[in-house]
């Protein structure tokens, strides 16, 4: 039943059907199944599936709008259930988060950002397209530990590195980690560029983040 459903929510945003992924997650909601289960399970393979149709020729960029659109919609309904789960109240580090600037992509910094607050983070997510100075003033107010660069653009990564080079420059590296993600980038980028580690997904990124804040 679960496995079937799972497989409705993915199709329904490969053929890009918003009202479909909603229907079906509040479906997989009512039926009991965790959040990330539905994320990791029915959303996130249909996201890719539509990018690799796009990569292929097969889709335009309409239909990423369509599905993004989708996946956003069922994510609001997904977040106040991965927060409702959350049973440590103790504040697991402040986390200032965005995607950097020139890159709009928003889906993955958002599910890394809910999945930080629904481990226990204070998390500060300045958005989308953030300017190098943001993520360093915002840094500077929240008192953060560690700050999150999503980048999801071969284009975009070199912002990553203009904010860890900027951490320093404010003399905020000594107590602010930093940690980056997103689709293009790797373990390596993160060592050549300095920042303190990589995740690949938003359950690694809450892994990485908690043991990061640890040693800050
Ligand atoms: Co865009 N796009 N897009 N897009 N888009 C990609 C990234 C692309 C790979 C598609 C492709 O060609 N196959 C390609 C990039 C190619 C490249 O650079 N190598 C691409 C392109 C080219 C573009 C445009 C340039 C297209 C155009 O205009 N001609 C344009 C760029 C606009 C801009 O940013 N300036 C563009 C626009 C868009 C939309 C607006 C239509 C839409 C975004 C809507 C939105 O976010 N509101 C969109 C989408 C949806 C995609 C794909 C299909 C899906 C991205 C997504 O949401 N995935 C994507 C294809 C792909 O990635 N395969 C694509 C689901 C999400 C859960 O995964 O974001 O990877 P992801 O996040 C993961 C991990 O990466 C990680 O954890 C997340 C959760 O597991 N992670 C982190 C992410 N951030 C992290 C941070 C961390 C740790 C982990 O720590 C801080």
């Amino acid at each position: 039943m679960s496995t079937e459903l799972l497989a409705r929510i993915t199709a329904s945003l490969v053929d890009g059907d918003p009202d479909a992924t909603l229907a079906g997650t509040r479906e997989a909601i009512a039926a009991g199944l965790e959040p990330l289960a539905i994320i990791e399970g029915g959303l996130v393979p249909g996201m890719r599936i539509v990018g690799d149709k796009y990569a292929t020729g097969e889709y335009f960029l309409p239909n990423l709008i369509v599905s993004a659109s989708g996946m956003k919609q069922a994510m609001a309904l997904l977040e106040p259930e991965l927060k409702a789960r959350r049973q440590e109240l103790k504040s697991a580090g402040t986390v200032v988060i965005g995607t950097v600037r020139g890159d709009i992509h928003e889906i993955g910094k958002s599910l890394v950002a809910t999945m930080l607050a629904a481990n226990g983070f204070e998390v500060h997510d300045l958005g989308v397209d953030v300017p190098v100075e943001a993520f360093v003033s915002r840094a500077k107010e929240a008192g953060a530990n560690l700050v999150g660069l999503s980048a999801l653009l071969t284009t975009t990564m070199h912002g990553q590195k203009d904010v860890v080079e900027a951490l320093a420059k404010a003399g905020l590296r000594g107590r602010v980690k930093v940690m980056v993600g997103g689709a293009p980038v790797t373990k390596k980028w993160a060592d050549e560029i300095g920042a303190d580690g990589w995740a690949q997904d938003a359950v690694a990124a809450v892994d990485l983040a908690t043991r990061l804040v640890a040693q800050a």
